[in-house]
């Protein structure tokens, strides 16, 4: 047994390299501790954490009433499978339900089978209740989506390092330009259309926000057509910009809704899809499910996660910090030309460095920040996403704008 004590940072990463899949290219810091908005690096180092596991620690890292609830039910009972009732299943179904207001809910584990999940509902929905003929159910999507690396979600994206290489797709699809209402009211024309599945704000494609009431208007378009909206809130959802989801900033509930990642504040994978009665009822015993979906662990886990949210306003929170953060960033994009803008709603913000997207720029700003002790990524070329733990204090905030404003002011390309 390897002496991990012991180890330094390089000699983790070259583990990682040498008995790894090479299907990341990490930012070169490896970390060994987390808590709240702070993580710390092998050495100690300390670091704002400006990613949030991708918004799955909205609650920060290692939240004591998470873990509590973690390690509690760990020596209780952790796993029974479907085949049997279990004690836990039945009061968090009730719970969840309750808290985003919807008949059921069928537990996963992953946000990508939370999607996969959307997608058999809603193509059972338009063959039992619709009546779309068997087989022709087609579901809409928008450029640069992303919900997630199996074959049916990569065959929705038009990202090439997504789909090259791992053809052939998933029929039943039709992607249309994000953000685009005429689009959008063309393709629900075809009498086979089940669904619309959407991000509100895309994460992936680099926190691009619509334009105001475009989601609405696209529910009310699929309501007029009978087509079922699918909110993909996985990345958006739990607080992250401002609202319990994102879609309550224009006052709609979707039809079907995706969570993930931080509904469980990061804790252990856990997902859920909620829907009314008839789009959920379609799936009848034995026809989907999980070895682990809804296990005893999760189901106490995301309980736990959910109270925090409540009990610690993290949506309010969210959305008062990332107003300060714009009004901070875009103060910074009209002294320095190195940046184009900054957008995003509530803690989900990303700014646009002015150069091509195949530039190092971005990369290179992200290590001259985690020199200077803060942590983000590039997701598109030059796209930076800042999405800190909604925990975040006003002070860290203003400590994290100082360390984003001294870097990219000192910047040289
Ligand atoms: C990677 C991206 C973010 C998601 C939305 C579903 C899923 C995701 C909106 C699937 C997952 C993760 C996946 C991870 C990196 C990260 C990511 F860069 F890939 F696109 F956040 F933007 N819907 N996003 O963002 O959830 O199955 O992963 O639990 O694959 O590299 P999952």
């Amino acid at each position: 047994m390897i002496e991990q004590k012991s180890m330094t940072s390089a000699d983790l990463m070259k583990l990682e390299d040498q008995h790894g899949a090479h299907n990341y290219h990490p930012l070169e810091v490896v970390l060994a501790k987390g808590e709240g908005a702070l993580v710390w690096d092998v050495e100690g180092k300390q670091y704002y954490d400006f990613l949030s596991a991708y918004s799955a620690v909205n609650q920060g890292h290692c939240h004591p009433r998470i873990v509590g609830a973690l390690k509690e039910q760990a020596d209780i009972l952790t796993l029974t499978s479907r085949a049997f009732y279990n004690n836990v299943l039945g009061v968090y179904e009730k719970y969840i339900t309750e808290y985003f207001g919807y008949d059921k809910v069928l537990p996963m584990n992953t946000g990508v089978e939370g999607g996969e999940t959307a997608v058999k509902l809603c193509r059972k929905w338009a063959y039992e209740v619709k009546g779309v003929p068997t087989n022709q159910a087609k579901i809409i999507f928008v450029s640069g989506n992303f919900w997630g690396r199996t074959l049916a979600a990569i065959s929705s994206s038009t990202d090439p390092s997504s789909t090259t290489g791992f053809g052939p797709y998933m029929p039943g699809y039709e992607i249309i330009p994000y953000n685009d209402l005429p689009a959008l009211e063309a393709a629900l024309k075809d009498p086979n259309v089940a669904g619309f599945m959407v991000e509100p704000i895309q994460g992936e494609a680099g926190v691009v926000v619509p334009d105001d009431g475009y989601l609405k208007s696209a529910y009310e378009l699929c309501r007029k057509n009978n087509v079922l909206f699918i909110a993909d809130e996985v990345q958006t959802g739990i607080a992250r910009t401002g609202k319990l989801i994102c879609c309550e900033h224009e006052g709609f509930k979707p039809d079907i809704l995706i969570l993930g990642k931080a509904l469980s504040g990061g804790v252990f994978p856990v997902s859920a899809v909620l829907a009314r009665d008839e789009i959920m009822l379609t799936i009848k015993p034995g026809e989907h499910g999980s070895t682990f979906g809804g296990n005893p662990l999760a189901c106490k886990v995301a309980m736990a996660a959910l109270e925090v949210v409540k009990d610690e306003k993290l949506s309010e929170n969210a959305e008062r910090l990332g107003q300060i953060f714009r009004e901070r960033m875009s103060k910074l994009v009209e002294k320095s030309d190195l940046l184009t803008l900054v957008r995003g709603r509530g803690l989900l913000n990303a700014i646009v460095i002015n150069d091509t997207p195949d530039s190092s720029t971005a990369w290179n700003i992200c290590l001259a920040l985690r020199d200077n002790g803060l942590l983000a990524k590039p997701t598109h070329g030059n796209i930076i996403r800042f999405a800190p733990p909604l925990v975040m204090t006003d002070e860290q905030l203003n400590d994290c704008c100082e360390i984003i404003e001294k870097t990219i002011m000192e910047f040289k390309a």
